[in-house]
């Protein structure tokens, strides 16, 4: 790996403690992605990305910085980046998804508290990731109680704009969030000293729609049996898509995409066709929060799809790029991004129903429901969501899980379990 430290010190970094995060990241993507087999070649991008995590993004961020530019941290898919996109700045994904941070993230928040606010919180403030430190603010929304009630710590320390995201869905809510995708323009003009014109976000969305596609296209080829790609590096991608240069992220994307339809023509897959095909849904999988996969994928089955924002919430339904006024991009921006059934919403039976859709698109033979501990909105849901996938006989597990690996053994003993009843 390159030598960042100078830039890690220029960004006000702990090195110290920075160092120690640095040396068990490469040791647990050995054990988790190096050890499988057959995997597509183009994973080889996404590996040298986890290889350089702290190091090459940030790089190209601090760059785009000395050219003018500004860099957006945000914690949340409903924050539209063509926005921010359009007036030339960056975004860069921030939810923190490894244990290593959340003892840190316990020291401003109570530990009852989900471990995705806490390892964010514990990042900004253990200052042992550049990418919270190189944003020159942070984007949060009224999602959850813990995410909004975190906004108030985090602004304290740095700039953090707050994003009202309506709880229902009926027409004044979208018209609400339109509202709030204007106010967010002015705020994204001021931070940038760019203006939003309709040729800059008419672009910008052209570009996220195609990003959107290119990762829509990586799931499509999941359906295949044999699938022509783990569960674990489907997850690596999405994962990488919230920080990566937008443009880049889709040619990498649709090259990983060709070759995948190749292997399907080939009839070629990464495991054996008639393999158990388990469907992940619940609350995200921030990097390198690979462990649920893990588990799944040395037991016996493979994962084919993930409902949740790091997987289809995240590039399902474009954004219409028919409109040719800025207003009418407000509200073609806000009809799209209040498509996402985030549990945040009530009611929310959006959610269910795409459970159950792709369920059955990717010709499933169970879904594991899981939340990461203390999460109530995604807890709530799991009886609906069970009841309405008995309904259709497909089986269910629910978990509940966090960062911390104490309870790797008891999940591998449930899910086996799961996995030998399918
Ligand atoms: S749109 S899922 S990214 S809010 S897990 S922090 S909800 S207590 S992450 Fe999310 Fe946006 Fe919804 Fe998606 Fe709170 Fe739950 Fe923690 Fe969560």
């Amino acid at each position: 790996m390159a030598d960042y430290q100078a830039m890690w010190k220029d960004l006000g970094m702990d090195l110290e403690t920075h160092d120690q995060l640095c040396a068990v990241l490469p040791m647990a993507f050995g054990d988790t992605y190096l050890t499988q087999e057959n995997r597509p070649e183009n994973m080889a991008f996404y590996d040298f990305v986890v290889s350089e995590i702290h190091g090459v993004r940030p790089a190209e961020l601090i760059e785009l910085q000395k050219q003018g530019g500004k860099v957006f941290g945000t914690f949340c898919v409903f924050v539209p980046d063509e926005v921010v996109v359009a007036c030339g700045g960056a975004v860069t994904g921030l939810c923190g998804g490894s244990q290593f941070w959340v003892p840190e993230g316990e020291k401003v928040l109570p530990s009852g508290i989900c471990p995705l606010i806490k390892a964010s919180l514990g990042a900004h403030f253990g200052k042992t990731c550049p990418y919270f430190s190189v944003a020159d603010m942070y984007v949060g929304e009224t999602t959850c109680d813990g995410k909004k009630k975190a906004y108030e710590i985090l602004g304290a320390d740095k700039k953090t704009y707050v994003m009202d995201v309506p709880q229902m869905k009926r027409e004044k809510d979208i018209a609400a969030w339109k509202d709030e995708i204007a106010l967010f323009a002015k705020e994204v003009e001021a931070e940038t000293g760019n203006e939003l014109t309709a040729e800059n976000l008419a672009r910008a969305i052209r570009t996220i729609n195609e990003k959107r596609r290119a990762l829509a296209r990586v799931f499509e080829a999941r359906k295949a049996d044999p699938v022509p790609i783990s569960g674990k590096d489907a997850l690596l991608m999405m994962q990488i898509a919230f920080f990566d240069d937008p443009v880049r992220c889709a040619e990498t994307a649709n090259k990983l995409a060709d070759e995948l339809e190749a292997r399907i023509e080939r009839g070629e897959g990464v495991v054996p066709a008639g393999t158990k095909r388990i469907l992940i849904t619940g609350t995200p999988l921030a990097i390198p929060n690979w462990k649920l996969h893990h588990i799944v994928e040395t037991s016996g089955a493979v994962v084919v799809c993930e409902e949740m924002c790091t997987g289809t919430r995240y590039f399902e339904n474009e954004v219409d790029e028919g409109e040719g006024t800025l207003d009418g991009m407000f509200q073609a921006l806000a009809q799209r991004y209040m498509k996402n059934n985030c549990a945040c919403f009530t009611p929310n039976p959006g959610r269910v129903a795409d459970v159950v859709r792709m369920a059955k698109e990717y010709k499933v033979d169970g879904v594991i429901d899981a939340n990461l501990k203390f999460c109530t909105l995604y807890d709530v849901e799991k009886a609906p969501l069970a009841d309405a996938l008995a309904e259709e006989g497909i089986p269910c597990l629910g978990l509940e899980t966090d960062y911390a690996d104490n309870d790797a053994e008891q999940l591998r003993t449930r899910i086996g379990a799961f996995i030998e009843m399918l």
